[in-house]
């Protein structure tokens, strides 16, 4: 099917990580397809026509821990070069605080204070990254920061801990802002900011609330047994939904990052007219999209789920255009949504 001309015409702007071109490895096999270098996955994504790449720290400056200052602002500054030579934007930069021996019991709420100042000081390069690449914009996935047995932490002082890591951050830059991308479960089993009423709540302890504000993730959202679409609809209402990762989860299950669509296209038609409906983009924000290939993706086909998720948001885009919002509102009126979710589902499917 080709795109219509009025879902070309869209404010949306498109990115996704060096991670999203992942090699297939589970907890239960290795790698599907070779490792690939972090400038061939820039030039992948010039090529398909994305147009902004979001950062781990170490994606931007690898083995990150064991470099100076001086040498994190020499590679920043030169992958800010190449960037602006192929016309990418930087989205965002996160810290990484799940994979160093120093967060193997959590990063900003461990209970060992070594690691947690780690935790800190390791945000706070990050933070020097963002700058040097010409974004404002942090993501905190809380990879860590919860717990497998109720007894092993305090949740009160957990809260505490992660408010004071939060404001040591705005603290350092005044001018960063915070998106918390809450995720409810894996690799924690409850993670203490499992959804956006979280990310929100906990952006008002702060020292400065209107800098933190949060990441919608579909999949985490379904995760937490939430629908993705009220989820953007009510972190819009506060205006703070600063950025987006699509894709797909089908049930309570392990985290999928399933191509957007892929598991539940009405649901993800709905994601699609919420952020149409809150102009989302309209302030700059980037639509992410948090996939990856199936395990079984041969090389040839690497980049076909990066793509793909495109495409269908831009189909889902021409068909929340095309929406009969009228007739909708006449069948609600009539509290008819028999006639409705009828409508819906005929809408989808082209009749
Ligand atoms: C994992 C998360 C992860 C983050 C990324 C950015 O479940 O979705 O991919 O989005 O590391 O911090
Ligand atoms: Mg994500």
């Amino acid at each position: 099917m080709v795109i219509s001309p009025m879902a070309k015409r869209h404010p949306y702007k498109f990115c996704f990580g060096p991670w999203n071109i992942s090699e297939g490895q589970d907890p239960y096999g290795p790698t599907t397809r070779p490792a690939q270098s972090f400038d061939w996955k820039l030039t992948q994504l010039r090529k398909i026509g994305y147009d902004a790449m979001m950062f781990h720290d170490d994606d931007a400056v690898p083995d990150i821990d064991g470099k100076s200052d001086a040498q994190l602002r020499k590679e920043s500054k030169a992958l800010k070069k190449r960037l602006d030579d192929l016309g990418v934007a930087a989205e965002m930069v996160a810290p990484r605080l799940w994979f160093s021996p120093m967060t193997i019991d959590g990063a900003y709420t461990s209970n060992d204070p070594k690691c947690r100042k780690y935790a800190i000081e390791r945000s706070k390069r990050c933070i020097d990254i963002a700058r040097y690449l010409g974004t404002d914009l942090i993501v905190l996935w809380l990879a860590r920061e919860g717990t497998y047995m109720r007894e092993a932490k305090n949740g009160r002082r957990s809260v505490e801990l992660l408010v004071e890591a939060l404001d040591e951050m705005l603290a350092y830059d005044k001018k960063i802002r915070l998106s918390i991308e809450p995720k409810p479960n894996e690799p924690m089993d409850h993670a203490y900011l499992p959804t956006i009423g979280h990310a929100l709540a906990i952006a008002h302890l702060t020292r400065d609330p209107k800098r933190v504000g949060c990441l919608i993730e579909s999949a985490h959202a379904i995760l937490a047994g939430l629908d993705p679409s009220d989820e953007i609809d009510f972190a819009m209402a506060f205006g703070k939904l600063w950025s987006l990762h699509l894709n797909d989860q089908n049930g309570l299950k392990f985290d999928q990052d399933k191509p957007f669509g892929s598991a539940n296209l009405r649901v993800a038609f709905n994601q699609v007219r919420a952020l149409e409906r809150n102009g989302y983009g309209k302030n700059g924000e980037f639509v992410c999209f948090d996939v990856h290939p199936f395990r079984p993706t041969k090389v040839e086909h690497w980049l076909a789920h990066l793509e793909d998720s495109r495409r269908t948001f831009l189909l889902l885009l021409e068909k929340a255009r095309t929406f009969d919002e009228k007739q909708a509102k006449a069948l609600v009126a009539d509290r008819n949504y028999a006639a409705l979710d009828q409508m819906v589902l005929e809408h989808l499917m082209g009749v």
